[in-house]
């Protein structure tokens, strides 16, 4: 079945980074050997039928032709179980890019006019450049502070948008070392060119240095910096964190990853994106049995990496 791996030719596409982007590779050849086929048989047909029914006098006459209806099926049914198996063969790849693996080693990644601002839950900060262990997977929480960007790393075949206002993420498991393009590729003002980055794959060792190296600067980790945060914006005064219990809001204790129930009647994931909607607009959904209006906004009170902080802190109260 590897006939149609054309695409493998590294000439004209960039190395394969994960084995994803091999999948995707696959499904590109054999689009690109199914067109090419069909493009020879129809022109080739049409320069062939041009030259077979030429009037060759001026008496020449083509016999009466209206229709036939096997060529007819053949010709709508293959395509069609063609059209279909692109399509579940897509799909396959789709979900298990789209499906976020568990316990994947997680980044902030925060696109903003015109760099990548890559955070590490260590705490440790650096620009344009994400250096992530091999064979791991690798989870990327993105979000922007001004318009929307996109996470692009051609050798993964994988981008995402980083859209304000909101978590996005991005996941893959590099089985190569090196060093890779990212580049974003969504138009964001002047100097959007500009805005490239580098992805470095290295051993696990190498990546444990590298995090111990960063963490020498002084930086606290991103959990600690929310719980200092979550001290410091009176959020300990209204919900408890260390246990269940329940003072004016509900408890954070635990909460990560279950399920909360609305006054509405809806039920919520408690992900990242609930998380940092109950911070900026926490009257957009109450939860069932607490009081409107009570929990403040704290919309412009707090940046991108603040929010990061405070998400991380309380995803990690367990
Ligand atoms: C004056 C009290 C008060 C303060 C201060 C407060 N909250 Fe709340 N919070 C509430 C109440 C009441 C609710 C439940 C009603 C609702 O959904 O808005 C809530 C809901 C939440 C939820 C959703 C919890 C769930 O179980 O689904 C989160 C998360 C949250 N708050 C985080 C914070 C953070 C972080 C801060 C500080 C930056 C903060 N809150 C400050 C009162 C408060
Ligand atoms: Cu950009």
């Amino acid at each position: 079945m590897m006939w149609f791996n054309i695409a493998k030719a590294q000439s004209f596409m960039p190395t394969q980074g994960t084995q994803i982007a091999k999948q995707v590779d696959n499904l590109y050849g054999f689009l690109l050997i199914t067109s090419f086929i069909a493009c020879v048989l129809v022109i080739g047909g049409m320069l062939y039928f041009a030259w077979k029914y030429k009037r060759k006098s001026p008496n020449d006459k083509t016999a009466y032709i209206s229709h036939n209806a096997t060529l007819e099926f053949l010709w709508s049914f293959i395509p069609l179980v063609i059209f279909l198996a692109v399509f579940v063969w897509g799909w396959f790849i789709y979900h298990e890019m789209r499906t976020m693996p568990k316990n994947a080693l997680e980044i902030n990644v925060l696109g903003k006019q015109w760099a990548w601002e890559i955070e590490y839950k260590n705490g440790f900060k650096a620009v344009n450049e994400v250096v992530v262990p091999v064979n791991t997977d690798v989870k990327l929480l993105l979000s922007s502070s001004d318009v929307i960007h996109s996470f692009y790393i051609p050798s993964f075949r994988i981008k995402q948008d980083a859209v304000p206002g909101r978590y996005t993420a991005l996941w893959f498991n590099a089985d190569k070392l090196g060093e890779f393009h990212v580049f974003c590729t969504e138009y964001c003002g002047t100097a959007h060119s500009g805005m490239i980055g580098k992805l470095r794959v290295v051993t696990r060792e190498e990546f444990d240095r590298y995090m111990e190296e960063g963490q020498e600067e002084g930086s606290l980790p991103l959990a600690k910096r929310g719980e200092k945060l979550f001290a410091l914006k009176a959020c300990a005064s209204c919900h408890s964190v260390a246990d269940a219990s329940t003072k004016v809001g509900p408890s954070l204790y635990k909460k990560f990853g279950t399920e909360e129930h609305m006054t509405d009647g809806t039920a919520i994931k408690v992900d990242e994106n609930y998380l940092r909607e109950s911070i900026l607009e926490p009257n957009k959904h109450i939860v069932k049995g607490f009081p409107t209006g009570v929990m403040p906004t704290f919309q412009g009170q707090l940046n991108e990496n603040e929010l990061n902080a405070l998400v991380e802190y309380i995803k990690e109260l367990k």
